[in-house]
């Protein structure tokens, strides 16, 4: 088992709740720390409320448990950062900002902090998207995205932090429910059908977006987690790519399984959100720096996600 002492910052959401197990598994139940606004609603492990805000409560955790690795999930995510932009931007710069200097005075050994394919704009080829394409993006959560790359690049270069860091495409997930974002349709839709109900989808049918299962993403996490130091050459954030489907594909990969499944077509203001970033992503440099390769496509992640919520629903 190696030796490390983990702190996952946003522990509850879409990604801890997925992660945490994974982290537990290689590095033993009590030397992974789950934090987060809230109380688990599935406790298992060590966990601490914390409000990420608060730079000293951030620092006495770190202290106590003498933490070497920081995941920084929480965050406000795309959509809902819409309905309050200035709140959305305080929080998402100051819980980084907490997080980087901790890690500095503290002397933690790695840092994760996730970029999006939010991140990218209006001026950013909209297929095979570059790693360095230009980044002007349409949300504040993009914004704050933006921000935290050139911070964590910062930190990287002053003070030899060891931050890494991915553009996660939309993730899609069935151990919980996303937190309020422009893919979470993807998931939504899953629940729908597995229960028996039609699914209104706010994108329209033929908005097509970067996607990944959950297991890909954690893999890729912890891949580049893991990877040497040496063969980490981008330290703002690395495209990565799993799947891109439009909500029509999607829909007619879950009727393979409920052919009478339906599907309303009701966009809302994240369409316009959908329709800024990118369709498609060119993860060549993870490829070539660290061996990232997906190993889920679209019929996979269907086979797996409907069973799987076969299983908590019937
Ligand atoms: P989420 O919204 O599901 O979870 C975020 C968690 O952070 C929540 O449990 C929330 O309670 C917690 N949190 C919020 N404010 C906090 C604070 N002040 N202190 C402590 N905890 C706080 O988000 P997620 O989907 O798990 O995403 C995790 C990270 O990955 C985010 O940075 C997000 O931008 C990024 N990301 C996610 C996706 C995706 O599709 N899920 C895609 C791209 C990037
Ligand atoms: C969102 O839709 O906001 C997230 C993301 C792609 O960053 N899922």
């Amino acid at each position: 088992m190696k030796r490390e002492t983990i702190l996952v910052i946003g522990a509850n959401g879409q990604i801890g709740t997925a992660l945490l197990p994974r982290l537990q598994a290689l590095y033993g139940t009590n030397s992974v720390i789950g934090a987060d606004l809230r109380q688990p609603e599935h406790p298992a492990g060590l966990f601490e409320l914390l409000d990420a805000t608060k730079a000293d409560a951030l620092a006495e955790l770190v202290r106590r448990y003498r933490v070497t690795q920081i995941y920084h999930l929480a965050a406000i995510l795309s959509a809902k950062g819409e309905s309050d932009p200035i709140w959305a931007w305080n929080l998402n710069m100051q819980t980084l900002l907490n997080v980087l200097e901790v890690a500095r005075l503290h002397h933690v050994r790695k840092v994760f902090i996730p970029s999006s394919i939010a991140a990218f704009g209006e001026h950013a080829p909209k297929f095979e998207t570059p790693q360095t394409a230009s980044l002007d993006p349409a949300t504040v959560y993009g914004i704050s995205k933006v921000a935290a790359e050139n911070w964590s690049l910062y930190y990287h270069k002053r003070y030899g932090l060891d931050v890494r860091s991915l553009r996660y495409p939309g993730i899609i997930s069935y151990q919980s429910m996303p937190g309020g974002g422009t893919t979470d349709y993807a998931v939504a839709i899953f629940h729908a059908a597995v229960q028996g109900q039609p699914f209104d989808c706010f994108l329209a049918e033929d908005t097509l977006l970067p996607m990944m299962y959950m297991d890909d993403a954690l893999r890729a996490t912890l891949e580049l987690m893991e990877a040497p130091e040496n063969r980490i050459s981008v330290r703002t954030s690395y495209n990565l790519a799993g799947m891109s489907f439009t909500p029509a594909e999607l829909t007619a990969s879950i009727q393979t399984y409920f052919p009478d499944f339906v599907v309303r077509y009701k966009p809302d203001f994240r369409q316009a959100i959908a329709d800024s970033w990118p369709r498609t992503i060119d993860d060549s440099v993870a490829r070539q720096d660290w061996g990232w390769k997906p190993e889920y496509d679209l019929p996979h992640m269907t086979q797996e996600m409907i069973t799987q919520l076969s299983t908590i629903y019937h």
